[in-house]
């Protein structure tokens, strides 16, 4: 490097200072977002950037003129740090309204269609089985499905012998000898009886189990809901105004009903419950298989040996006791031909419901 003389040297760091800093706020001016901003403070004041490396020149300066000239950097630095902050408020300013136009929300446009999820047609079916006997008093209750055999039948006057209680026809468990799950929700019923003094009006919705082979209309596993109700001088005639009235709100139709003989080893008399058929007013139809009526629910008295079993004095109450199977009653109530479609989980069948 040629020598020069001190004048020159600081001449050439003012100019020097001075020729940077009107290129810095010229890039300044250029920068037209805030990245492009942030270059420029990087290429200028940065710790590489030009702006700093003059500075370092400031060493070379003679002691006498140091006070003067590191107040010119000083002044030139504020001058562009200054015109970063102006350019840095009105860039970010233009950059939030472009932001917010950008994601403005279009208050008048229609609403999105959220898919809606409904329930299964068994809950549904239940569900409006619950409500009509609440509306006539009835409570819901609840129960195990691991049962014992007790329970599921010997409390039921359904004795040691009887073939429902046959391996073939029902799931025994490894819990015990005795240990199975239940066939039928009358097992809940019975333990209302056994911890509840009369007057007494329940019905038990649940799951139920038997051992049968897959078909259209038989699935090892099924729903029911039954129902019980105790008091002083029930009458069978009480039990057919009480299903009449649950018949016509099922259907929302004025059904006519008809009792047949049956037998039913925990009610005597037992009885099976017909109705016209709703589809076709008892013309004949598709849906009752041009019978005019349709199989709808089991029923009867309940038998003097399954009060005094659960403690209650048959002399004193009477009962009459209902069972339903929902699927049967939701596949005539919906049209379903196959019993397996409401444990297959197929969402084409589902979403009709
Ligand atoms: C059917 C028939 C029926 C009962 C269930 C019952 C319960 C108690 C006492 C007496 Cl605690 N009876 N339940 C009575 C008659 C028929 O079910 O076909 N179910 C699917």
């Amino acid at each position: 490097m040629s020598e020069m003389p001190e004048e020159s040297l600081n001449e050439s760091i003012d100019q020097r200072l001075e020729k940077i800093t009107t290129k810095a706020l010229t890039a300044i001016e250029q920068a037209n977002d805030l990245d492009a901003l942030e270059a420029c403070r990087v290429a200028y004041l940065g710790s590489k950037g030009a702006f700093t490396q003059i500075m370092q020149l400031l060493r070379t300066v003679p002691k006498e003129d140091k006070p003067r000239i590191g107040a010119l950097v000083n002044e030139q630095k504020k001058k562009i740090e200054d015109r970063l902050e102006e350019s840095k408020a009105v860039l970010y300013e233009a950059h939030l309204s472009a932001k917010l136009s950008s994601e403005s929300i279009d208050v008048t446009a229609p609403g999105r269609r959220v898919p809606l999820g409904h329930e299964h047609p068994l809950s549904q079916i239940r569900q409006e089985i619950i409500s009509i006997f609440y509306s006539m008093g009835f409570s819901t209750v609840d129960g195990p499905e691991i049962e014992t055999d007790y329970y599921n039948f010997d409390s039921l006057n359904t004795p040691a012998n009887h073939p429902a209680r046959d391996e073939q026809d029902t799931f025994y468990t490894n819990l015990g000898p005795h240990v199975l799950l239940r066939s039928q929700t009358s097992t809940v019923q019975v333990r209302v009886m056994e911890k509840t003094k009369p007057p007494i009006r329940v019905i038990a919705p649940g799951r139920v189990y038997r051992n049968e082979e897959v078909n259209a209309r038989k699935y090892p596993l099924f729903h029911q809901v039954e129902g019980l109700l105790i008091d002083k001088d029930v009458t069978f005639g009480q039990l057919k105004g009480t299903l009449q009235a649950f018949i016509k709100a099922l259907f929302k139709k004025d059904l006519n009903i008809r009792f047949r003989p049956d037998f039913f080893p925990f009610t005597e008399p037992s009885a099976e419950l017909d109705s016209q058929c709703p589809f076709c007013q008892g013309k004949g139809c598709r849906t009752c298989g041009n019978r005019g009526w349709l199989e709808l629910l089991g029923c009867g008295m309940v038998d003097p040996n399954v009060l005094k079993e659960a403690g209650i004095d048959p002399e004193i109450y009477s009962g009459f006791a209902f069972g339903m199977g929902l699927e049967r009653l939701a596949m005539l109530k919906y049209d379903i031909n196959d019993i397996r479609h409401f444990y297959t989980n197929d969402l084409r069948f589902l979403e009709q419901f």
